[in-house]
């Protein structure tokens, strides 16, 4: 794992960590933002609350999920789709707030994607006890497009796996302020989030958030 200090224009600075040739983490890059973020979230799902969708096999998630931008991620006992209506209000997503399209695109720059124009953007929430099994991200349309991934509140333990499922996964805490980015060779891989421990974030409470912006169509 390489680890280097970066500046950015705002005067902020953040570590990166080398996960794997198209995996990093952006230590800290959405720090500053995170109040302002926050302020957007609140928007957001005011008009389309957090909900436990149902898995295809008739399961309730544990982790609440709502989205913004063009198409929403939305996993219901017919499987799991992107939708440019929310199922619970019939009406649009909400849009993608300028800023998050600021940060996701200045995320994979960083990292490396210099054309990601996200579409997507899935809220998770994440109360203790909520957890996410191993999965990969295939809904997308075109997959050569990275995933970026912001953490907010308190911290998780993310586990980064293979291209198999068998495979050994690391494991990685990822705490408030985090940003993930991932894609090319690393796109397929398996991953998933261990059941959240008690905790009380002085923003977030007993709460973790994390936003995965997607190019879906
Ligand atoms: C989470 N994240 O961190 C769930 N997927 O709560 C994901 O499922 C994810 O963080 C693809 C890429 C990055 C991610
Ligand atoms: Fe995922």
């Amino acid at each position: 794992m390489s680890l280097d200090l970066l500046a950015t224009a705002g005067g902020t600075s953040h570590w990166r960590e080398q996960l794997a040739p198209g995996a990093v983490v952006l230590r800290g890059f959405a720090t500053a933002s995170a109040t302002a973020v926050l302020a957007e979230i609140r928007e957001i799902i005011a008009r389309a609350p957090f909900r436990h969708m149902q898995t295809p096999g008739g399961f309730r998630m544990s982790v609440a999920m709502s989205n913004c931008g063009d198409f929403g991620w939305v996993s219901d006992t017919s499987g799991y789709r992107y939708g440019a209506v929310d199922p619970a209000s019939g009406l649009p997503w909400p849009a993608l707030p300028t800023l998050f399209l600021q940060l996701a695109t200045d995320a994979a720059a960083e990292a490396g994607f210099a054309h990601f124009t996200p579409d997507a953007c899935l809220i998770n929430r994440y109360q203790p006890g909520a957890k996410m099994a191993l999965h990969q991200d295939k809904d997308e349309a075109d997959l050569s497009q990275p995933i970026v991934s912001l953490s907010l509140g308190l911290p998780a333990i993310f586990q980064f796996g293979g291209l198999r499922r068998a495979e050994r996964a690391s494991r990685i805490t990822l705490t408030h302020g985090d940003v993930v980015v991932w894609g090319g060779p690393d796109r397929l891989r398996y991953h998933g989030v261990l059941a959240l421990a008690d905790g009380t974030h002085p923003l977030l409470g007993a709460c973790r958030l994390n936003l995965t912006f997607r190019q879906a169509r």
